[in-house]
Parts: C-alpha cells; sequence; structure tokens
C-alpha cells in the first residue's frame, strides 16, 4: 500500500533508508591522481576529498546508516573513512561502515554496480530498512535526498532516479532517460551513443546521476533475479533500470537547486581538466559550489596543523597568496601564489611564483619555481627552479599534459618526493 506523504515527515523516510555508496570505481581518466587511490578519495576542495559529498549529503539529510562498497585501491579511502567518519553514533543506531568486496556470495570479486550491491544483500537485510539509497561516490555536489525519498513515497514508486538534463553532446556518457508528463520513466539507455532529447529542447537529454532510491523488498527481489541471469553484466544502468521501466514503476526526479528552482551544481570531476577547473571555480567570489554555507557543511578529516603560514624570507621578501585558498599547515615564505588552490602542508619557498595551480597535500615547492596551470600530487618535492606550465612540449617529456593544457605532476615523475609526512 503506498504511504501517504502528508501523514508522514520526511525525517521518518531518511530514518528508514540505508544509503550504499559505490566507491569502487578506478576513476582512469584522472591518470596519475588515481593511480594508488581510488577516485573518491581523491583530495578535493582544499581540505576534503571527493567521498565526502555524499557522505556529507548522506548525514545531512538525517540519513545516518551509510554503508560504503569499496574495491579498486581502497587504501587512502578507508583511513580516510576510519580517521574522519568516525563520529556518527553507534548506539542512536547511526554508522559508516566499509564493505570491501569480499567473496561473500560466490567466489567472485565485485562484477557490476548492481553485483556491489547483490554481495552485500545479508547486510541489507540485517538492517532491515524500508528504503536503499545507492549512490555513487564520485561526483561533487550537495543535495538533500530526503526530497527525493519523499517524491519516491509521493509516487508509489519501486524505484526513483536523480536526473539532470546535460548537452546532448555529452549524453553517450551517462544513462539517458525519456519521461512521460507525470515524471514515470518510459525508457533508459546506458551510455547511448544517439541520445534522446527532451520534448522541449534539441539541445538537452535528461541524464541519470546514477543516484537510486530503491523499495528495499523490491530491490532484494530485482538483485536476486539479475544475479540469476547468465546474460547479464550485473550493471544498474545497463541492466536493472532498462528492464525495470518496462515492468516495474520507476521515476525520475530532477535536481534542483532548493533556493533558485534551477539545475543545480554536480560535477563529474572524472578528467584533470574537470578536476582543475572544478577546483579553481571554488576560488571565485561567489563560486555556484559554496563551501561557506553553514546549513550543508561538508563533513571531512582533515590532519591537525597550525594555520596556513605567510613569511618574509631571509632577505624580507614577502609571501603573498591572492584569490587563493591556502588550507592549514601551509608555509608561503618570500613566493608569490595567484589564483590557486593549496591543500594542507605545502611549503613554497622563495623567488617561487604559482598561478592557476592546484597542489594536493604534503608538497614542497623549492626556491625559484614557476608554476601555472598545474595540478601537483600528493607527496611531490619541486627541486628549485623548476619550470611548468610555459612549454607545453618541455612539459610534455617530464610530465602529463591534459588535452586542455593542464599538466599533472606526480612523484613518480620526479628525483625527490616527500619521504614523511610533513
Ligand atoms: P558510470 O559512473 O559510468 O555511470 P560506473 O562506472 O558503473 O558508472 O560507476 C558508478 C559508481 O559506482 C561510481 O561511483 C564508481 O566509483 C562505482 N563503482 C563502479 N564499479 C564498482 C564496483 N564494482 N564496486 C563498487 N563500486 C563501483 C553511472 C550510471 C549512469 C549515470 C552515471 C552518472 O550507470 O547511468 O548516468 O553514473 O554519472
Ligand atoms: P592520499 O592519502 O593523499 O590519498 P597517499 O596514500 O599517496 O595519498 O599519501 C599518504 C601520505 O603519505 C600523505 O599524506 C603523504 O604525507 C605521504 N606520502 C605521499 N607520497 C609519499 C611518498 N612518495 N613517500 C612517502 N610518503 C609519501
Amino acid at each position: 500500500m503506498p504511504l501517504h506523504a502528508p501523514q508522514r515527515y520526511v525525517s521518518a523516510l531518511t530514518r528508514d533508508t540505508l544509503a550504499l555508496i559505490l566507491a569502487g570505481g578506478r576513476g582512469s581518466r584522472l591518470g596519475g591522481l588515481t593511480r594508488e587511490r581510488a577516485k573518491p578519495a581523491t583530495p578535493f576542495g582544499g581540505n576534503m576529498r571527493i567521498i565526502d559529498f555524499p557522505l556529507s549529503n548522506c548525514v545531512n539529510s538525517g540519513i545516518r546508516r551509510i554503508g560504503v562498497l569499496t574495491q579498486y585501491k581502497a587504501h587512502s579511502l578507508i583511513r580516510h573513512l576510519s580517521q574522519g567518519w568516525g563520529f556518527l553514533r553507534g548506539e542512536l543506531g547511526e554508522f559508516v561502515e566499509l564493505l570491501p568486496a569480499q567473496q561473500r556470495t560466490d567466489g567472485s570479486w565485485y562484477e557490476g554496480t548492481a553485483d556491489a550491491v547483490y554481495q552485500n544483500i545479508d547486510i541489507i537485510l540485517a538492517h532491515d530498512p524500508q528504503f536503499v539509497l545507492v549512490l555513487g561516490g564520485d561526483h561533487v555536489y550537495k543535495m538533500d535526498y530526503g526530497s527525493l525519498l519523499a517524491s519516491h513515497v509521493e509516487t508509489a514508486a519501486d524505484i526513483t532516479v536523480g536526473c539532470m538534463e546535460v548537452p546532448v553532446a555529452e549524453a553517450s556518457a551517462f544513462g539517458i532517460m525519456n519521461i512521460d508528463e507525470d515524471g514515470r520513466v518510459r525508457a533508459f539507455q546506458e551510455k547511448p551513443e544517439q541520445a534522446a532529447t527532451i520534448p522541449d529542447n534539441p539541445e538537452l537529454a535528461l541524464a541519470s546521476m546514477g543516484i537510486y532510491v530503491f523499495n528495499a523488498d523490491y530491490l532484494i527481489d530485482v538483485l536476486q533475479r539479475d544475479a540469476a541471469n547468465s546474460h547479464s553484466g550485473h550493471d544498474f544502468g545497463h541492466d536493472i533500470l532498462p528492464l525495470a521501466v518496462r515492468e516495474h514503476r520507476v521515476f525520475a526526479q530532477p535536481f534542483r537547486d532548493p533556493q533558485t528552482g534551477k539545475r543545480a551544481y554536480w560535477r563529474d570531476v572524472g578528467t584533470i581538466d574537470s578536476y582543475w577547473t572544478a577546483n579553481q571555480e571554488l576560488i571565485g567570489v561567489l563560486p555556484e559550489l559554496n563551501l561557506f554555507d553553514r546549513k550543508w557543511p561538508i563533513w571531512t578529516y582533515k590532519a591537525q596543523g597550525p594555520p596556513a603560514k605567510f613569511v618574509l624570507d631571509s632577505d624580507g621578501r614577502r609571501g603573498i597568496a591572492m584569490e587563493s585558498m591556502v588550507a592549514e599547515g601551509c608555509i608561503v615564505s618570500g613566493a608569490l601564489i595567484r589564483h590557486s588552490v593549496l591543500f594542507n602542508n605545502v611549503r613554497v619557498e622563495e623567488f617561487s611564483t604559482l598561478e592557476r595551480a592546484v597542489v594536493l597535500p604534503d608538497v614542497v615547492i623549492g626556491p625559484r619555481c614557476r608554476i601555472s596551470r598545474a595540478v601537483i600530487e600528493t607527496g611531490c618535492v619541486l627541486e628549485p627552479g623548476t619550470v611548468i606550465g610555459e612549454d607545453p612540449q618541455a612539459d610534455r617529456q617530464r610530465f602529463e599534459v591534459s588535452a586542455g593544457g593542464i599538466v599533472l605532476v606526480t612523484p613518480e615523475m620526479l628525483d625527490q618526493q616527500v619521504k614523511d609526512i610533513l
């Protein structure tokens, strides 16, 4: 029997929800940034990691039973979660639980995303939620999942898919849907070469955000049937949704900014160019993604450190940062930083200049370096006089240069690396 939303508050729905965050993807388009870590563990925004966004969205929405499904290079992710996400109260039934691929059902590693959830069916059953919210772990956005659950109950759906309009040129990277006037999904195609557009605008297609609310009973039934199907790739986008839209009630819920009613901020920072751009955008006066929003804080773990310090070098040259974000533990000594993001424990020494750089934690930039339009990975030590971002040909010989001309520098490309945590 469908529930009647007016008789139940959203808090009752979020409380009865188990969130499962898929955090096992490799994110190979990030090149050197995901060689040692899963994409959700990638640092973002000066002192956070990408997974902090879906995790914080859950906590801020009142969903406090969260499982994180890991697989590829999970070490850095596991450490981050265990250091930073232990504050939920077990005695109140709240938790963030790590669910590594562990060959629980039939001796295989996770195959597709649906298989990753299927292998954790016993955990879903043990928690006995009414709803399961399945989320990707590699997008940056702020979203109240409470409204998604409310609309799921209002429409008496089996599945509700969070969705967003995207330019049709980009549609082949997404699951693309057609909906009727009630918002019910009538067709779903995973990453189509030729995407159907929305009725009133031939430039846009309706894309799945890879966010699904399921009735728990329905999810278990669907996953069991999918597991028994040897033709299935066991993937939500490829296998589960295209079938479900034919046989069951699947609804789409557009993601809008609650204040403006317009398309909200949602980024897949899946390439070096989009990663660099999204970090750079944060520096703006009124960025689309406001990290200073006290009503929707992004929780994270960060290493303890003293405030950033800007000091004179021995000749009295000032250390300056302009239009920049500088995290704890940084020391800028007689160097000039412009339009850059410095994560924690970055040292920049005298006569150096940084322009539009994104510098990850624990980096040393020696004297007389000139760095522009670059992403510098954790653990890099740039020797005195290193020049990056001025001569693409020279950069290509030593470093990775993206399609958009952003230079990625990782410790393996250098002679020296940070050996200990600074
Ligand atoms: P993709 O993001 O391309 O498309 P996928 O690579 O399956 O789909 O990743 C989905 C999420 O699951 C990611 O967060 C990834 O890290 C994680 N993941 C992948 N394999 C996993 C595994 N075996 N175990 C645990 N986690 C795993 C999906 C949908 C599209 C939708 C886009 C939106 O399939 O329909 O449009 O997301 O970005
Ligand atoms: P992260 O945890 O940022 O995803 P790593 O696992 O690569 O990335 O780094 C973990 C910690 O190890 C960092 O905080 C850094 O201080 C230190 N570190 C990074 N690179 C090196 C290195 N090449 N050698 C030794 N320690 C390193």
